[in-house]
């Protein structure tokens, strides 16, 4: 029944389907995780707030697992909202089931019950996250996915002293739940959030944080590993710790060549693997002590963003006692607009394409797409006031179709056959061609078409996405991520796409593997990937606002010929909607 040529991940999931789940295979039994869905207070900004956790922890806990391991969660809400939990950046082969986005591959979880995750790790090594699915709850229900090479295998570079998961995220004085119903309710734009946060925390430059500043003690002369996520809702971000260099080993869940830098730019979905030398107690201004900083890189002028710098300490914990009463030094981030620091940052991201870690870039394709990205008005309904210019309402959209959750899962519809759900009829190409990214858009096309229309492709398949961003309603910057998927990243540039010029300057050799890439403001960005994972994913902006907006559509991946090739059933334990 189970070949031998079967990967041991699926010969594990046999066991587990063939004698239930009471057969828990041997690779499961230490990766077991309870995350207790639940309200907790914490205090920032002066002020107490309640926010959803797991566990009653904020970042929430870390999942740490060897490549190729299964994982199960049993996610137990007590709070008082439906959640659902996304694992970000695993490929989740032939298991759409428990990839996690509410109304697309399942119902969500309600408040009082409970539904288990089970997890497939395949090829990622190095750093994912995971994080909610619904609503606005990512905001404060996430944490890292740590993903270590294999019993034997070690990494490709110098083994590190420690890791440390840095999470970069931001924190709302308001409750999460009721911005989303307010912009919601006005059509308008999401208040910004009030404070950038590392490790759950603003840092010194905030009333009421100084005594709390994440701290990251380190001793002279050790390497530590800084697994950088990007947990944010709104903001792509600078990094950088002041008078020391990042070297730059990976990206979500894949080794990069590395590449060493002062500081980074990580788009909301984004994991920077980052390795820090710590060799410099006693030469830096305050003797030991640093400042790491993150503060917003805005793409888009026009908009109004959150102006906060967050710190945290990298504090030598052998310096010289005397000399370390100074402030810390601090990082020479680009300032906030600097187009240029971020696209020079992410030119530099390339796979590792060594002996032990190969690319399969893909040569020919057979699905080219053009997607155009945009932010889009609709009408107000006549019984409402919206807040949008011109009496209208916010709206964001994909190839002009601005995708609207249905309500039941598309994944259930699917594997039952159920019509009137969804429709097949993503477009391959944009509706009309106009210069994308001239800033005189006409006025007519702000508004956009509604639906809830979906791309269907044949097992195996290539697809090439080239990501178009528009100037509809100001241009900026869009961290589009994949479900189901890394894609490799072959070509990005400024303007619009030229699609007899652009494929000749294309990265075939060696481009990075990425399940988040940042499309430029104003230009384009093109990947590739295999559809060999059958199932339902979702592709989606990673700035949550423009999510709820429908900047969104879903890839259904249809069955391959062998048993190998083909979804799992659906799982028993599935929620109802
Ligand atoms: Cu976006």
């Amino acid at each position: 029944m189970v070949g031998a040529k079967i990967p041991t991940m699926l010969w594990v999931l046999g066991v587990v389907f063939t004698f239930g789940a009471a057969a828990v295979g041997l690779a499961e039994a230490n990766n077991v995780h309870d995350f207790i869905i639940k309200e907790a207070n914490y205090p920032r900004l002066c002020q107490n707030k309640k926010i959803l956790t797991v566990n009653g922890q904020f970042p929430g806990p870390t999942i740490t697992a060897r490549r190729g391991d299964v994982v199960i969660v049993n996610v137990i809400n007590q709070g008082n909202k439906n959640i659902t939990i996304h694992w970000h950046g695993v490929d989740q082969p032939r298991n759409p089931w428990y990839d996690g986005p509410e109304f697309i591959t399942q119902c969500p979880i309600q408040p009082g019950t409970n539904f288990t995750y089970r997890i497939l790790l395949s090829e990622e090594e190095g750093t994912i996250w995971w994080h909610a699915h619904s609503d606005f709850d990512r905001a404060s229900v996430h944490g890292a996915f740590v993903i270590h090479p294999k019993n034997g295998t070690y990494y490709p570079f110098k083994m590190p002293h420690e890791e440390i998961p840095i999470i970069l995220g931001e924190w709302w004085k308001t409750d999460v739940t009721h911005l989303l119903e307010e912009s919601k309710r006005t059509g308008g734009e999401v208040n910004l959030s009030d404070a950038n946060i590392i490790n759950g925390q603003p840092g010194d430059f905030y009333p009421c944080s100084q005594s709390n500043i994440f701290k990251l003690p380190v001793q002279t002369g050790k390497t530590y590993l800084l697994r950088i996520i990007n947990a944010g809702l709104t903001n792509d971000l600078f990094y950088g710790i002041a008078g020391h260099l990042l070297t730059i080993v990976g990206t979500d869940g894949r080794y990069t060549k590395p590449f060493t830098v002062k500081h980074i730019m990580i788009s909301p979905g984004q994991t920077m693997d980052a390795l820090l030398e710590a060799d410099r107690a006693i030469n830096g201004s305050s003797n030991g002590r640093y400042y790491m900083a993150a503060h917003t890189f805005a793409s888009n002028p026009n908009l109004t963003f959150t102006n906060s710098t967050a710190t945290a300490i990298l504090d030598y914990v052998d310096a010289p006692p005397a000399k370390r009463a100074g402030p810390p030094d601090f990082p020479n981030l680009p300032n906030f607009f600097d187009m240029k620091a971020a696209t020079e940052y992410t030119a530099q991201l390339r796979s590792l394409a060594s002996k032990d870690h190969p690319v399969d870039v893909p040569m020919k394709v057979d699905v080219p797409m053009l997607i155009t990205i945009a932010v889009n008005v609709l009408p107000c309904a006549s019984n409402e006031t919206c807040e949008a210019p011109d009496n209208t309402r916010l709206a964001a959209s994909l190839n002009n179709v601005s995708f609207q959750n249905p309500s039941i899962d598309i994944l259930d519809a699917y594997a039952q056959s159920q019509n009137g759900v969804y429709e097949v009829n993503f477009p391959d190409k944009p509706p009309f061609f106009f210069n994308f990214t001239d800033t005189n858009v006409p006025k007519e096309l702000e508004v956009t078409k509604v639906g809830t229309k979906v791309k269907m492709l044949n097992y195996g398949e290539v697809v090439e996405v080239v990501f178009q961003d528009t100037a509809i309603n100001g241009a900026e910057t869009h961290p589009m991520h994949l479900h189901g998927f890394a894609f490799y990243v072959v070509g990005r540039g400024f303007g619009n796409y030229d699609a007899k010029k652009d494929p000749a300057t294309y990265n075939l050799i060696d481009p990075p593997y990425q399940n988040t890439v940042t499309v430029p403001k104003a230009g384009w960005t093109a990947i590739r990937w295999r559809a060999s994972n059958p199932g339902v994913w979702f592709m989606h902006c990673h700035f949550d606002r423009h999510t709820v907006w429908g900047m969104n559509t879903v890839f259904i991946v249809r069955d391959g010929k062998k048993d190998d090739e083909k979804m799992f059933s659906r799982p028993a334990n599935m929620p109802r909607c």
